[in-house]
C-alpha cells in the first residue's frame, strides 16, 4: 500500500472551529423526540443554552425559525425581552446567526398551505408573518433567509390548481423581495426543495423544479437553493448530483447537511451517517469548490437519547464532516487514484467537444469517417476508480 505524506487523522485536524463554519438549527439540538407515535421524550433546551453548547463544541453559528425563539402569540414586549437576552448570549459565545427562517407549518392555520393556501386571508397573514420574521432575522444579522414550504402542497389532487399555487408563491417570493430591498436588509433568499411529508405532495418538490421555479422570479439574482441531504434522497436522487448542479448555476446560497436512507420517511439523520460515499463527494464538492457559507446542520438525534446524546449527536456531525474533508484532501495526493482517474479520462471531460461553431468545422466533423467499434473496444476503468476511493473511505489508504 501507498504511503501518503497527508498525516493520520489526528485530533487538531478532526476538531471543530469557528472557521469551518458549522452552524445548526435552534430546532436541530432543540428537538424533543417527538414523531407520529410518540410524545417527546426529552426535555425542552432553552435556546440560550444551546448556544453556550453549540459554542463549546467548536460550532460557528446558529439558524432559527421566528417561533424557535420567539413563541407564537408572544406580544411585542415580550418579544423585544427575549431577543435583547439572545443577542447577548450570543456576543457572548461568539456564535452569529447565519440563517433565520419561518414557521409557515405548526400552527393550525396552516393546514391547507401558506402561500398556496386557497384561503386568500390565509395567504396574507402568512406573507405578514414571514415579513416580522425577516424583520427579525435581520436584527439578529442573518444573511441568508430559507422558504421550506412545508405546508405547500395537497393530499387531494383536485384542491388545488398546481399552475395557481405556483403563481401564488411566486407572488409571495416577489412581494417579500421588494421588501428587503426596500427595508436595505440585503439578504438572499434560499429556497429548499421537499418531495412530501408532511403533505403527500410539496410543490417545488426537488431541486431541478426550484431551479427551474427560480428563473420566473422577479428579482432571481437574490433567490438560491438550500438544497437538504435528506430531501433528495427521499426522491432517490444523488444529493451530490443536485448541490453539483445547484453550484454550476451558481445558486447554491445555503446547505443542509443530514443523512437519510432512500425511500423512507424523512430521518433527519446524523450527517454522514447512511450514504458515506455520497457524503464524501458532497463534501470534497463544497470543499473544491469555494463555498464559503455555512456547513448547516438540519437532523435530530435518535429517539433513544437523553440530552447527552444530543451532543454526541452534534460533535458527531461536525467530526464526521472533517474526517471527509481530510479524506477528501487525500484523494488529491494519492498516486494510484490520480492514475485511475487519468486511466477513466476523467481530465478529458473538461476539454471542449467541438469548440465554437463554423460552417466549415461543422461539414467536416459531419463528414469524417469514425471507427466506433475501435472507441468502444476501450474500458474506463471506474471498477479500479471507485474500489480505491471505497478503500480511502474506508480507511485502508
Ligand atoms: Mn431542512
Amino acid at each position: 500500500m501507498v504511503q501518503l505524506k497527508a498525516g493520520p487523522l489526528g485530533e487538531e485536524a478532526l476538531r471543530p472551529l469557528p472557521e469551518h463554519k458549522f452552524t445548526f438549527g435552534l430546532w436541530t439540538v432543540g428537538n424533543r423526540g417527538k414523531d407520529p407515535f410518540g410524545s417527546e421524550v426529552r426535555a425542552g433546551l432553552d435556546p440560550n443554552d444551546s448556544v453556550r453548547k453549540l459554542a463549546e463544541l467548536g460550532a460557528y453559528g446558529i439558524s432559527l425559525h421566528d417561533d424557535d425563539l420567539v413563541p407564537f402569540g408572544s406580544s411585542a414586549q415580550e418579544r423585544d425581552a427575549i431577543v435583547r437576552r439572545f443577542r447577548a448570549t450570543l456576543q457572548e459565545s461568539g456564535l452569529v446567526v447565519a440563517m433565520a427562517t419561518t414557521n409557515l407549518f405548526a400552527h393550525p392555520v396552516f393546514k391547507d398551505g401558506a402561500f398556496t393556501s386557497n384561503d386568500k386571508q390565509v395567504r396574507r397573514f402568512a406573507i405578514a408573518k414571514v415579513m416580522r420574521a425577516i424583520d427579525l432575522g435581520a436584527e439578529l444579522g442573518a444573511k441568508t433567509y430559507v422558504f421550506w414550504g412545508g405546508r405547500e402542497g395537497v393530499e387531494s389532487l383536485a384542491a388545488k390548481k398546481p399552475a395557481d399555487a405556483l403563481n401564488r408563491f411566486r407572488e409571495a417570493i416577489d412581494f417579500l423581495s421588494e421588501y428587503v430591498i426596500d427595508q436595505g436588509y440585503g439578504m438572499r433568499f434560499a429556497l429548499e426543495p421537499k418531495p412530501n411529508e408532511p403533505r403527500g405532495d410539496i410543490f417545488l418538490p426537488t431541486v431541478g423544479h426550484a431551479l427551474a421555479f427560480i428563473n420566473t422570479l422577479a428579482h432571481p439574482d437574490m433567490v438560491g437553493l438550500n438544497p437538504e441531504v435528506a430531501h433528495e434522497t427521499m426522491s432517490g436522487l444523488s444529493f451530490y448530483h443536485g448541490v453539483a448542479q445547484t453550484l454550476w448555476q451558481g445558486k447554491l446560497f445555503h446547505i443542509d447537511l443530514n443523512g437519510q436512507k432512500i425511500g423512507r420517511y424523512d430521518q433527519d439523520l446524523r450527517f454522514g451517517s447512511e450514504d458515506l460515499k455520497d457524503s464524501f463527494f458532497l463534501v470534497k464538492l463544497l470543499e473544491d469548490s469555494g463555498y464559503d457559507g455555512p456547513r448547516h446542520f438540519d437532523a435530530h438525534a435518535y429517539r433513544t437519547e437523553n440530552a447527552e446524546g444530543v451532543w454526541d449527536f452534534a460533535a458527531g456531525c461536525m467530526k464526521t464532516y472533517l474526517i471527509l474533508k481530510e479524506k477528501a484532501a487525500r484523494f488529491d495526493v494519492d498516486p494510484d487514484i490520480q492514475e485511475a482517474l487519468a486511466a477513466a479520462s476523467v481530465g478529458e471531460l473538461a476539454e471542449p467537444s467541438v469548440g465554437a461553431y463554423s460552417r466549415s468545422a461543422a461539414l467536416t466533423l459531419r463528414d469524417a469517417t469514425v471507427d466506433a467499434d475501435a472507441l468502444a473496444a476501450r474500458g474506463y476503468y471506474n471498477e479500479r476508480l471507485d474500489q480505491l476511493v471505497m478503500e480511502l473511505i474506508m480507511g485502508v489508504r
